[in-house]
């Protein structure tokens, strides 16, 4: 069963590895020519087995379907500044060529009941094997840093109490939510400002003798 775990977890691994490359890769190009980075950083990872076996059994998946109707299994996280960089991101994901587009979720302007905000595209990726080309389901979930604050803690807290938050929690991690929605119009706002700080900031540590 190990051994078969393995070989099925294999490309969306090496999906995982790749797609981190070429995501980050993205940012550093927005760099090198000292333009604002809508990408602030990317995480990824493979889902843990025992998390693909509880969400199989809570969404009645039978495990030989995983591949088609579990879309995160192979999972990337690419942290924005900005709301208005979600957008930006989501076109550059949009024009790429080395991989498909299947499904998009907007969470941002349907936020979930929990309070959860993200933008998720799930994309078809083909992964070079010694056997062909398989193609496998990646999920990219786009979000600004405090949309990333409140998403982690949530979730952590979601282990603690097994998924079933008493009301009282329920309700102010639904108004941390907001608030969180409100730091990023705020920070949206003065956007212009902090772009030029980061500017002369970035200057500064280029020409330290300026
Ligand atoms: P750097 O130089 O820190 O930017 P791996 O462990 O090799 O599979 P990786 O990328 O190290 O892969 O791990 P993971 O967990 O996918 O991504 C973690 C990356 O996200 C690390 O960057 C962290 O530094 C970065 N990160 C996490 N939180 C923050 C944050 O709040 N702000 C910023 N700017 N970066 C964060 P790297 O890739 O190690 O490179
Ligand atoms: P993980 O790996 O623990 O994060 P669902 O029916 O919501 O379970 P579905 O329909 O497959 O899942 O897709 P959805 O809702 O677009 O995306 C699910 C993923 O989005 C979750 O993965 C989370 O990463 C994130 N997410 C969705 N809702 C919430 C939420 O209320 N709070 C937090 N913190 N994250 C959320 P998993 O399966 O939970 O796995």
């Amino acid at each position: 069963m190990v051994q078969h775990w393995d070989l099925f977890l294999a490309p969306y691994k090496q999906a995982v590895d790749e797609l981190k490359v070429k995501l980050k890769g993205m940012r550093s190009q927005f760099e090198m020519q000292s333009m604002h980075s809508p990408i602030e950083f990317v995480t990824g990872r493979v889902k843990p087995i025992p998390s693909i076996l509880d969400k199989a059994a809570r969404k009645g998946i039978p495990l030989d379907k995983l591949e088609e109707e579990m879309q995160d299994i192979a999972g990337l996280r690419m942290m924005c500044q900005f709301v208005d960089d979600i957008k930006t991101v989501v076109l550059l994901l949009r024009q790429r060529t080395d991989f498909e587009i299947v499904e998009e979720r907007d969470y941002i302007t349907r936020k979930k009941e929990s309070g959860y905000r993200s933008y998720h595209v799930v994309i078809r990726y083909p992964v070079q094997t010694i056997k062909g080309e398989k193609n496998i389901l990646v999920e990219i979930q786009i979000r600004t840093l405090a949309m990333n604050f409140w998403a982690t803690i949530e979730h952590s807290l979601n282990y603690k109490y097994s998924g079933k938050f008493p009301q009282d929690i329920k309700e102010r991690l639904q108004r941390a939510a907001e608030a969180a929605f409100l730091l990023d119009e705020e920070m949206s706002q003065i956007r212009g400002e902090i772009q030029e700080a980061q500017v002369i900031f970035s200057r500064k540590q280029d020409n330290p003798d300026e």
